[in-house]
């Protein structure tokens, strides 16, 4: 029977009535044009912003059946793939304290130089889906769990030190917005459509993330090169009690390096793995990623003096304030084995902590405490999770919780309860948890305030440090910020959304705003009628700093050569001398060359002989590589010139703002770019950063490979001008 035919009858097997309250059912779930939220009982909900806390900056109550009830929801939408952070990459490694961490805190694995705690660390995007692109626009998870004597510990943070949002319960609304749009499902792993853009400008909270995540920090070159942050404030508590906050850092030892936005898309494309594979490559290769952990301490008491709420994960405390100490360093040494099994099955939560370590009260970690459990027992089918491997701690375990769902550990004997005399086969001898002071222990925290469901007004002020990091920017990011907005508003079709978005910049920079505006062709920025919007909060704070260099990503330290991948263009009649010399260098001081000619196999060289080749032009673009080298040799040179894909090759990298050296011949392959030897290879007319055009016997006489080592140390020419204009 056609499918049509047997809809009908089953409506007419239903009869008319109940086919009509069907109908009338799912029109009710199938519309959403409603204007008031219910629970999912019906209950009409007031307030769907702020969760019902002790106090209006207390912690949230487990009362709020409301909040409880959307978070649960919410974190059962997925199996089994994780609802945020789906597409992960994991790594084993250890950890060590380079300094007793004792007038801080009491927790263990922060105490002995001596001794390193095992690591399990999880990369993730938080948008796409698994099977989605490595190099979207979007916030990295930067997850780590140490198994420390104590217990295991879970700082589950992210690779931007602020969050879009204030309060747990607007989680859920976020992530909707931001993922594909329910009707179509698109588009994939990208903040670039109507959604998320009309819930970002209806919430000037996100402003400050909104300038990171269009920033180059969004599309990082490496999970290597990439920074870390707990995000919230953290307590430390020393072993006399004394409690200071504190905010946690990973400092990447290669320093901090985003992509082109350009290059981003086209590897997305490319290699979808781009992230994971160089991360698995360098492990695999023995060059282990580490990272230096680094603390912000603040004294309790004393964060008033701070001028903004610590309690507020919308603000980051500015370096120029106060200093990070480094106290510690991650390095990760050894591939999973298996990835389902552990990168997939790990489970972390903010909530595995151990002493000497406790939570703030800031609200969206809060909510998250509830989040994590909650999410893996339907991504991880029960309550057993902790039996898995990848999950057990490396310290004894020992309760009364008993069976569920795979259920591991064989529990002998009659006692599932505590107290207990008839245990462990002492009977007659009383076990019973006392109370008494060891183990965790929660900070003793005052608190005498109604219950209220509100923000705190401390969390007013939306843009003072959206306007810091925008002052902190070098002017190529800030070119990338202003570039990266006019993109994502582009891609939203309703234009009151794009307007609505560049009043709330005005409130940021002016100037950006109006960047912004006459980019996408729209009305002059009108803060007023942003500051005129509910959810508009009319308070600015005063920054205690301008500016904060550490908020940029263009010349600050840790630039090096070591893992940066170099393309060498070669065909027939290639010059070897000075590849050979240039090649031998990079790869003494770690870098990694590969070969890339017109087909597989070999080319031949100027003195005759056979040069294997790593991979063609039509599987290698130069999207994966940093830099580019052009050896001599005129048929070599020519052979290129005429081959669309090399040239291509070069005019990309170029754009992509790359280091590129060509010697003698070579240079004919960037003659589209204006550049040519001449007889004097330092007269260049234009001088343009990150291009050397040299000749042989410079080569020769070692003084070259310094100086394209230096430049690719630098990441990237940025200043390079008019790229725009270079058709790749
Ligand atoms: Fe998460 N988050 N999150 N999150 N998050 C999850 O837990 C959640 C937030 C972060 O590699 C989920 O096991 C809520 C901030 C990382 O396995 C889920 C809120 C930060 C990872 C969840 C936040 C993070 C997650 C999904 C607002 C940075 C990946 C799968 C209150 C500090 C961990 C899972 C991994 C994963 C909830 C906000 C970091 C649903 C409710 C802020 C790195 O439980």
């Amino acid at each position: 029977m056609p499918l049509s035919k047997r809809k009908n009858a089953n409506l007419l097997s239903m009869g008319v009535d109940d086919a009509k309250r069907k109908q009338s059912q799912l029109e009710i779930f199938t519309t959403d044009t409603a204007h008031v939220l219910t629970t999912n009982q019906g209950l009409q909900i007031p307030d769907n912003h702020n969760s019902l806390k002790a106090g209006v900056r207390g912690p949230t109550l487990m009362e709020d059946f409301i909040l409880r009830e959307k978070i649960t929801h919410f974190d059962h939408e997925r199996i089994p793939e994780r609802v945020v952070h789906a597409r992960g990459s994991g790594a084993h490694g250890y950890f060590k304290v380079y300094k007793p961490m004792v007038q801080y805190t009491h927790a263990a694995f922060l105490q002995d130089p001596d001794i390193e705690t095992p690591v399990f660390v999880r990369f993730s995007t938080v948008v796409g889906s698994k099977g989605s692109a490595d190099t979207v626009r979007d916030v990295r998870g930067f997850a780590v769990k140490f198994y420390t004597s104590e217990g295991n510990y879970d700082l589950v943070g992210n690779s931007i030190p602020v969050f879009f949002i204030q309060d747990a319960i607007k989680f859920p609304d976020l992530i909707h917005a931001i993922k594909p749009e329910p009707h179509h499902d698109m588009p994939q792993a990208a903040s670039a459509h109507d959604t998320f853009w009309d819930f970002a400008s209806l919430m000037p909270e996100s402003t400050h993330m909104l300038m990171w995540a269009m920033s180059d920090r969004a599309v990082p070159r490496s999970l290597r090169m990439m920074e870390g942050f707990g995000v919230h404030a953290f307590r430390f508590i020393n072993a006399r009690g004394d409690v200071h906050y504190v905010k946690f850092h990973w400092k990447p030892k290669l320093g901090v390096h985003g992509l082109a936005w350009d290059e981003a898309q086209k590897i997305a494309g490319k290699d979808p793995d781009f992230h994971r594979r160089d991360l698995w490559e360098a492990i695999e290769s023995g060059n282990f990623p580490e990272w230096e952990l680094g603390v912000q301490i603040v004294e309790a008491g004393k964060e008033d003096a701070l001028g903004f709420d610590i309690l507020d994960p919308t603000k980051l405390i500015p370096e120029e304030q106060v200093p990070v100490q480094i106290i510690g360093r991650l390095v990760l040494n050894r591939n999973p084995d298996n990835f389902f099994a552990e990168t997939e099955q790990v489970a972390f939560h903010p909530g595995h902590i151990v002493p000497g370590i406790d939570f703030s009260n800031d609200p969206l970690l809060q909510g998250r405490l509830f989040s994590y459990t909650d999410t893996q027992l339907s991504r991880l089918g029960g309550a057993n999770f902790h039996e898995i491997p990848i999950n057990r701690g490396v310290c004894p375990m020992h309760n009364f919780q008993r069976d569920g769902l795979h259920r591991q550990t064989i529990n002998k004997g009659a006692v599932a309860y505590e107290p207990n005399t008839l245990g462990n086969g002492l009977q007659g001898t009383e076990f019973r948890v006392d109370g008494a002071a060891q183990g965790f222990q929660s900070y003793p925290e005052q608190l005498q305030s109604p219950k209220i469901r509100c923000r705190s007004p401390s969390f007013d002020d939306h843009f003072s440090q959206a306007t810091l990091f925008w002052n902190s920017q070098s002017t190529a990011e800030k070119d990338h910020i202003a570039a990266a907005f006019r993109f994502e508003l582009s891609k939203v079709n309703v234009p009151d959304i794009r307007q609505r978005m560049v009043d709330n910049l005005a409130h940021v920079d002016p100037k950006l705003a109006t960047r912004v505006a006459t980019s996408l062709g729209i009305n002059a920025p009108d803060p007023k009628a942003a500051a005129g919007r509910l959810g508009f909060r009319d308070y600015r704070m005063v920054n205690k700093v301008d500016e904060d260099p550490a908020l940029r990503m263009v010349g600050r330290p840790g630039g090096s050569v070591k893992t940066r991948k170099v393309a060498i263009l070669v065909a027939d009649g290639v010059e070897t001398a000075t590849l050979r010399r240039i090649q031998q260098d990079l790869v003494d001081a770690g870098a990694l060359c590969k070969l890339i000619a017109p087909h597989l196999g070999s080319v031949g060289t100027t003195t005759g002989r056979q040069l294997a080749v790593d991979h063609t032009f039509a599987t290698m673009p130069s999207v994966m590589f940093d830099a580019v080298l052009i050896p001599g040799g005129s048929d070599s040179a020519a052979a290129l010139c005429g081959l669309g894909e090399a040239v291509h090759f070069v005019l990309e990298a170029y754009k992509h703002c790359k280091t590129i050296c060509a010697v003698n011949d070579g240079v004919q392959l960037l003659s589209t770019l204006g550049f040519s030897l001449g007889e004097n290879p330092d007269l260049i007319s234009v001088p343009t950063p990150g291009v050397l055009i040299t000749d042989v016997r410079k080569v020769l006489d070692g003084m070259v490979s310094q100086d394209f080592m230096t430049a690719i140390a630098l990441h990237r020419h940025w200043d390079r001008l008019n790229i725009d204009a270079i058709p790749a």
